[in-house]
């Protein structure tokens, strides 16, 4: 529980003009702090919890100093399960300023990021992992981020948490019956059987640490062009983009900084690179952007590897094919003049996957989009998947333990010694959920959320 005479007051809103801002408090002295800035329109003896009213916020001499409306809701049904008030003033900085300055003249403390989420979680309200699904939420930059946060923050990973908890206390139990009363359990039936749901449980805790989707949601897909030059690279940029961003000429090297945009495909934020044409230059400048061109593609999820199919394959564009891995896409470009390349000439040299495009016509291009969507997908498995990079390094040391326990029965260690292991996995779950987390976990936690929330 935090301190009850404790109240905390922010500006919940973002900052910057908009057309309100809303002062929030919580705590045993919000309803005080309220009833004594707030002025409704309407004299009231006593104020309705979690009703809306028109008033004005006013000074120590009584003075208007916003028209706002206010609310006040009492515990325990609130964000915080304190008393919380809010005071949806006027937007910009000027107004609800002056009014949050009031609330802490009145005795409210300047709130510290993300201690309004840090009290629902104290007061038990939710969960550290819930928790951090808020944030995460506010902090997401695609509409898959935003899914999967709405799914942790609806208990998705608690639940996984709970369910292999729930698991390894049975196993500690048989581990515990085995070795209290080793005359009634078959000590080799019993050993099997902790193995085997030992390695069921670590199993499934692996099937939901898909670091990659986590990646791909946290911080969206690279997606880079590379080819020799003139070969459409930038013309293909433009045409993904559906405009006019990178500079296309006839000549050779036009480009030569990496040029990158954000584009969204399949619900996932990418950032989709333009680059250098890749040949051997004397000009430094072009070496420098060729060098970066390379840097930039070693990085990516996803290589397009442009080929112009008006021209032979050149030794370039034969190397770039054989230094391709599962990450390219080879990109058959110019589609509308005469061929002097074949899809079949270029599968015959690589397996990766290839599309057919015109940056000029646009044909081929919404074909290349899907392609570039399934590369980016992350996985849509409902519940419990981690997604968050704390929870999957909890779950993984989880999973490690529980399969060094299996290892140690295997090699002919007594039960009980995997139980030291199996405890280490429990704890490393529960701090996912932050039941056993200790203060600086917590503290880490919440350090990263906003002022206000
Ligand atoms: N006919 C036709 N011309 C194209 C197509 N795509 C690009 N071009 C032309 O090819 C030339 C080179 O295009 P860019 O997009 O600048 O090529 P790039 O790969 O970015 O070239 P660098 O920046 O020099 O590496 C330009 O004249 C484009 O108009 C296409 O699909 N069809
Ligand atoms: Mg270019």
């Amino acid at each position: 529980m935090t301190n009850p005479n404790d109240t905390i007051a922010a500006i919940a809103t973002a900052r910057g003009a908009g057309g309100i801002a809303i002062v929030r408090l919580s705590g045993g002295r919000a309803e005080a702090i309220f009833s004594e800035m707030f002025v409704p329109a309407t004299r009231r003896e006593h104020f309705e919890s979690h009703r809306l009213m028109y008033g004005h916020v006013t000074d120590a001499e009584g003075r208007a100093l916003d028209e706002v409306m206010g609310v006040l809701m009492r515990a325990p049904s609130t964000y915080t399960r304190e008393d919380v008030a809010e005071l949806h003033c006027h937007g910009g900085a000027v107004s609800a300023g002056e009014v949050l300055d009031r609330a802490l003249e009145l005795g409210a403390r300047m709130a510290q990021p993300g201690e309004f989420t840090k009290r629902a979680f104290l007061n038990g309200r939710i969960d550290l992992s819930e928790a951090e699904a808020v944030m995460q939420l506010i902090g997401a930059n695609s509409q898959a981020a935003a899914r999967a946060s709405m799914r942790q923050l609806e208990g998705g990973v608690s639940g996984f948490v709970r369910q292999a908890s729930d698991r390894l206390m049975a196993v500690m139990a048989l581990l515990e019956a085995s070795t209290d009363f080793p005359e009634e359990v078959e000590e080799e039936a019993a050993a099997e059987q902790v193995c085997a749901d030992l390695r069921s449980v670590a199993a499934d805790i692996r099937a939901r640490c898909d670091g990659r989707s986590a990646r791909l949601l946290r911080e969206g897909a690279a997606i880079v062009l590379a080819g020799r030059p003139n070969v459409g690279k930038s013309s293909l940029m433009n045409a993904l983009l559906n405009q006019e961003r990178a500079i296309v000429t006839d000549i050779p090297g036009t480009t030569r900084d990496v040029l990158t945009e954000r584009i969204t495909i399949g619900g996932i934020v990418a950032e989709l690179s333009d680059t250098a044409g890749q040949r051997n230059t004397e000009d430094p400048i072009e070496r420098i952007g060729v060098d970066r061109a390379r840097r930039a593609a070693e990085g990516a999820d996803v290589v397009l590897i442009v080929l112009d199919a008006a021209q032979p394959i050149s030794e370039s564009d034969a190397e770039l094919l054989r230094s391709a891995d599962e990450r390219a896409v080879v990109c058959l470009n110019k589609l509308d003049l005469e061929a002097a390349v074949t899809a079949d000439d270029v599968r015959a040299l690589t397996g990766a996957t290839l599309c057919e495009v015109s940056a000029a016509t646009g044909a081929g291009i919404p074909e290349l989009m899907e392609e570039l969507a399934r590369r980016v997908a992350v996985s849509e498995e409902a519940d419990g998947q981690l997604t968050a990079q704390r929870h999957i390094e909890l779950a993984l040391s989880a999973a490690e333990s529980l399969e060094a326990a299996v290892q140690g029965i295997e090699a002919g260690y007594p039960l009980d010694a995997a139980a030291v292991d199996i405890r280490q996995a429990l704890e490393a779950l529960s701090e996912i959920t932050g039941e056993n987390a200790t203060e600086a976990v917590i503290d880490r936690v919440f350090s990263t959320f906003c002022v206000g929330k």
